[in-house]
C-alpha cells in the first residue's frame, strides 16, 4: 500500500488523504463557454484542477486558460477586502474598510446622487461577467435609473440586431444536421475550442466548408473555400453573393415569394455587385465568390455561423452583418433541420438548452417608459428599440457634455476601460463622476479610479447558475470559502438592496442575503447533516426558473449539473404558425424598422454596403500618411481580454506585446519577427514586437487588445463607431508601421 506522503503528493483523493473532488465551472471565459471543473480540495485550499469528465460541455479537458485555475485564483492581485480611496483618482491608494462601512458608504452616496440629480445619473455598469447581470439590472432599475450596461455594447448584440433586423429573431447554425457550414466570421479553433470540435466532426463528416475570413486562421485552414476578403467589407461580398444566387435562379422562390419583404429593391441593389465588382472591393476573386454562392445556395440544408465581433465592430458594420444574414432568406434556410435555427433563450445569453425562465420579467422590473431616456437613446434609436440596455460606447460623450442629462454616479462590476475605443478619453470623462464602486476579482487599472473597490470570489468561491445547449443545467456549489473577505458578486447586489431598503421581495432585503453550503450563518441542515439553507438569492432563482419546472432544491442534488428533465421539443419553421417576429411578419430584405430612421446617416432600410469610415478607399489621404489597415482584437488561444496577462502559465506563451505581420510586408519594411516595431494612428503609437506569420493579411496590421503597456484602444477615437449600433470600429482602420530596433 502506497505511503501517505506519496498518495498526497500524487494528489490522489480519498478519505485517508483528505483530497475531495469538488465540482465546480470555469468562468474564465464567459458566457457560452464555463467548462465543467473538478476541484482537487484539501484543507480549504484548491491544489489541482481537471475538466469534468462527464460534463457534456468540454468532456474532461480544459484550454490553457482554464488549467491555469488555480493562478486564476490565487494570484497576487486578488482583492481580499473592501476598500476605499485615499489618494488621487488613479494613485490606487487604498485602505481596507469593513464591509458595513464600504455598504453604508455606497448607499449613502447614491441616495444622495438620486436626490440631486435624479436616478438616472448613477450608471449600473457590468463588464464581461454575465452572471450577475439580470440582478443588477433589477437593482438598477428598482433604484429607479435606466442605465443598465454591459460589454454587450462591444459585443454580440450588433450581430443579434442584424438578425432581428431580417427575420425578427437570431438563428444558430443547425450543426449536427447541416451538409453545408458557412462560417462568416468566426475562428472556433481559438475563440471557442469546443465549438470547434464540432466544426471539425462535421468536417470529418465530410460537411462542406466555406469560410470568410481575412486571415488564414486555423479554421480557414480546414475550408473548402476561403473567402480572404479585406477587413470591413463584408457586406460587398454578401451582396455579390447574393446577386449571383439571385441572377442565376438559385434561391428559394417559394420562401422569398411567401415570406419576404422588400425582394425586388434588394435585387436590384445587389444587382450593383457583380462578382468583378466585389472583387475590386474585397480582394476575393470573382470566381471563388460565384463559386461559394453556388455552393452554398444549392447544398441543402446549409447553416450561417456568426459571430459576436468581427463583422460588426466596423463601421458599417450591422449592415454588412445584414447583408450577410439576407442569404438565409434568399435560400430559405432559415429555421429548417440543418439551417438556422431559432431556439428560446434560456439563462444568460444560452439558446436551445430545452426550458425557458422568466430571466427577462425579472431583470426587466419596470417599463422603459417609467424612467428616464436611457444613455444613447438619442444617438442610438434603433440599439435602444430591439435591445434592452443603454449604450455604454455613448457614455464618454454624455459625461463630456452632461446631455441630454448628468451622469454622476458609477456602480460597476468588473470593469475594464481599456474595453473602449480611446480609454484615456473615457477616464478623463470620468473625472465628472463624484462617486464610483468598482466590483472585480483583481486591483485593476480601472478600479484605481473607484471610490469604494469591492472584492469579488471567483466562480469556485460562489453558487451560480448555467445553462448549456447539450439541454445540461448547473447550480454549482461552492467549492472552497471565498477568499479572503470576498463575496459573490450576486451577494453584494443582495447586499446592496438590502442597504438602499429597497421594497422588492425578489430581492428580498428582509432576509439574509448569502447563505450557502460553506457559510457559518447557514445552521438548520437537512435529515443526512447537510446545510438547509434557501437564500433569498435561490429565491429569487427558483423564481426566475418556475417556467421550466427546475427548482434550486433540485439543482443542488447534483453538484455537477444534470441533463434536462423532458428538455422543450425542437420546433421547425415555427414562422409558418406565427409569422416572422418584425413589424411586417415577413422575413425583411428591406427593413421597416430602419425606414423609421432613414434619415438618418447609415440608417438605409437596404443593407447598404459603406467602406469603414477609415480605409485607403475611403480616406485615401489619411491612407498614405498610414498605409496600412489595422485590424484589432483577434483573439489569441491564451489570453483573454484584460483576464489572463497576469497569470504566468498563459503570459509564457507570448510574454511581450506582439503585433502580427504577414511575411511580405516585414520583408518590404525590413523588418525580422521579434523586432519592435511602432504602431500608429493620428490618435498616438504603441509599441511592440513583431510576430511574423503566413496567418495575417497582407497589407493588414493584426493586434491582440487589452495590453496596459500596449493598448491598441488608445489608436482608436472614440467616436469611430457603427452609426446604427453603436459599435466601435475595430476591426477595420488605418495605421503607419515602422521598425524601431532589431531583436
Ligand atoms: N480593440 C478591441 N477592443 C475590444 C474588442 C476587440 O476585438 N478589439 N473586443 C470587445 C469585446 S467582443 C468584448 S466582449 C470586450 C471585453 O470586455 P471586458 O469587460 O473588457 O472584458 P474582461 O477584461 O474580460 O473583463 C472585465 C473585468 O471583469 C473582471 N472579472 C472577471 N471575472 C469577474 C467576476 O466574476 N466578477 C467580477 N465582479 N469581475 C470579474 C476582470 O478582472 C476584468 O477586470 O472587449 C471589447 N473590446
Ligand atoms: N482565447 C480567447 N477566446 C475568446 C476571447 C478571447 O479574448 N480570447 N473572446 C471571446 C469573445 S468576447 C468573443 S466576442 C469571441 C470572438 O470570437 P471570434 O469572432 O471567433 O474571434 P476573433 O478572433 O475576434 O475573430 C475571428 C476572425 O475574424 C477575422 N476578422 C477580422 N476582421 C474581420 C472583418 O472585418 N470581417 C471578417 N469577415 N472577418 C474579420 C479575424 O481574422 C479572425 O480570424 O471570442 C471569445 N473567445
Ligand atoms: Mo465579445
Amino acid at each position: 500500500m502506497a505511503d501517505l506522503e506519496s498518495l498526497i503528493a500524487a494528489k490522489i483523493p480519498g478519505p485517508r488523504t483528505g483530497i475531495e473532488i469538488r465540482k465546480s465551472i470555469c468562468t474564465i471565459c464567459d458566457p457560452t463557454t464555463q467548462c465543467g471543473l473538478d476541484c482537487y480540495v484539501k484543507d480549504g485550499r484548491i491544489i489541482k484542477v481537471e475538466g469534468s469528465l462527464e460534463h457534456p460541455q468540454n468532456r474532461g479537458t480544459l484550454c490553457a486558460k482554464g488549467a491555469a485555475q488555480r493562478q486564476w485564483v490565487y494570484h497576487k492581485d486578488r482583492l481580499l477586502h473592501p476598500a476605499k480611496r485615499v489618494g488621487p483618482r488613479g494613485s490606487g491608494q487604498m485602505v481596507p474598510i469593513s464591509w458595513e462601512e464600504a455598504l453604508s458608504t455606497i448607499a449613502n452616496n447614491l441616495v444622495r446622487l438620486r436626490d440631486s440629480y435624479g436616478p438616472e445619473s448613477i450608471v449600473f455598469y457590468c463588464g464581461y461577467p454575465k452572471h450577475p447581470r439580470p440582478f443588477l439590472k433589477r437593482l438598477a432599475h428598482q433604484f429607479g435609473s435606466p442605465n443598465f450596461c454591459t460589454e454587450s455594447s462591444t459585443c454580440f448584440t450588433a450581430m443579434a440586431m442584424a438578425w432581428q433586423l431580417a427575420f425578427g429573431d437570431m438563428a444558430g447554425p443547425d450543426l449536427p444536421r447541416t451538409k453545408c457550414l458557412m462560417i462568416w466570421t468566426g475562428n472556433p479553433a481559438h475563440a471557442r475550442p469546443l465549438a470547434a470540435r464540432g466544426i471539425k466532426e462535421a468536417r470529418d463528416k465530410g460537411v462542406i466548408l466555406i469560410v470568410v475570413d481575412p486571415r488564414l486562421s486555423p479554421t480557414a485552414a480546414l475550408a473548402d473555400l476561403h473567402l480572404k476578403l479585406r477587413p470591413g467589407t463584408d457586406g460587398a461580398l454578401a451582396l455579390a453573393m447574393a446577386h449571383v444566387i439571385i441572377e442565376e435562379g438559385l434561391y428559394d422562390l417559394e420562401f422569398v415569394a411567401r415570406w419576404t419583404r422588400g425582394f425586388e429593391e434588394f435585387r436590384a441593389y445587389a444587382a450593383q455587385f457583380s462578382p468583378p465588382t466585389a472583387e475590386g472591393i474585397t480582394g476575393v476573386p470573382a470566381s471563388l465568390i460565384a463559386e461559394a454562392a453556388r455552393l452554398y445556395a444549392t447544398t441543402k440544408p446549409a447553416a450561417l455561423m456568426t459571430s459576436a465581433a468581427p463583422v460588426v465592430q466596423n463601421t458599417n458594420g450591422l449592415q454588412n452583418q445584414r447583408a450577410a444574414v439576407c442569404l438565409v432568406a434568399l435560400t430559405g434556410n432559415f429555421d429548417v433541420p440543418g439551417g438556422n435555427v431559432v431556439a428560446p433563450s434560456a439563462w444568460l445569453e444560452v439558446s436551445g438548452a430545452g426550458f425557458i425562465t422568466r430571466e427577462h420579467e425579472f431583470a426587466q422590473s419596470r417599463p422603459w417608459s417609467d424612467m428616464a431616456p436611457r444613455i444613447g437613446a438619442e444617438r442610438f434609436p434603433v440599439w435602444t428599440e430591439l435591445f434592452d440596455q443603454a449604450q455604454s460606447m455613448a457614455l464618454t460623450r454624455q459625461l463630456e457634455t452632461d446631455s441630454p442629462y448628468p451622469l454622476r454616479g458609477l456602480v460597476a462590476f468588473g470593469m475594464n476601460h481599456r474595453m473602449w475605443p480611446e480609454p484615456s478619453r473615457l477616464l478623463r470623462a470620468m473625472e465628472k463622476l463624484e462617486f464610483i464602486v468598482d466590483v472585480d476579482l483583481f486591483a485593476t487599472d480601472t478600479s484605481r479610479y473607484a471610490d469604494i473597490v469591492l472584492p469579488a470570489s471567483s466562480s469556485v468561491e460562489r453558487s451560480e447558475l448555467r445553462a448549456y445547449p447539450q439541454k445540461y443545467v448547473v447550480f454549482t456549489q461552492p467549492a472552497i470559502p471565498p477568499l479572503g473577505d470576498s463575496r459573490p458578486d450576486i451577494d453584494i447586489i443582495f447586499s446592496l438592496a438590502a442597504q438602499l431598503g429597497l421594497d422588492d421581495p425578489l430581492l428580498n432585503p428582509s432576509e439574509s442575503p448569502y447563505r450557502s453550503a460553506v457559510d457559518s450563518s447557514c445552521t438548520e441542515t437537512r435529515p443526512d447533516g447537510a446545510p438547509d439553507c434557501i437564500s433569498a438569492y435561490e429565491a429569487a432563482l427558483d423564481w426566475i426558473l418556475a417556467p421550466s419546472g427546475l427548482t434550486i432544491d433540485e439543482l443542488k442534488k447534483h453538484p455537477g449539473g444534470m441533463f434536462v428533465p423532458n428538455p422543450l421539443p425542437v420546433e421547425f419553421r415555427k414562422y409558418e404558425k406565427q409569422g416572422f417576429g418584425t413589424p411586417s411578419g415577413k422575413a425583411e430584405f428591406v427593413s421597416s424598422v430602419l425606414e423609421k430612421y432613414a434619415d438618418r446617416p447609415g440608417h438605409d432600410p437596404l443593407p447598404v454596403y459603406r467602406e469603414p469610415a477609415l480605409s485607403p478607399v475611403s480616406a485615401p489621404e489619411e491612407a498614405a500618411r498610414y498605409p496600412f489597415i489595422l485590424g484589432t482584437g483577434t483573439r489569441l488561444p491564451m489570453f483573454i481580454h484584460s483576464r489572463t496577462f497576469r497569470l504566468s502559465w498563459t503570459r509564457c506563451l507570448r510574454p511581450a506585446p506582439a503585433a502580427d505581420l504577414h511575411p511580405d510586408d516585414a520583408a518590404r519594411l525590413g523588418i525580422a519577427s521579434g523586432d519592435l516595431i511602432e504602431i500608429s494612428t493620428s490618435l498616438g503609437a504603441i509599441q511592440v514586437k513583431a510576430n511574423i506569420t503566413s496567418m495575417a493579411c497582407p497589407g493588414v496590421v493584426h493586434m491582440f487588445h487589452d495590453y496596459p503597456e500596449a493598448d491598441v484602444n488608445s489608436l482608436i477615437s472614440a467616436d469611430y463607431l457603427d452609426p446604427v449600433s453603436g459599435f466601435p470600429g475595430y476591426k477595420a482602420l488605418l495605421c503607419q508601421v515602422r521598425k524601431v530596433s532589431q531583436a
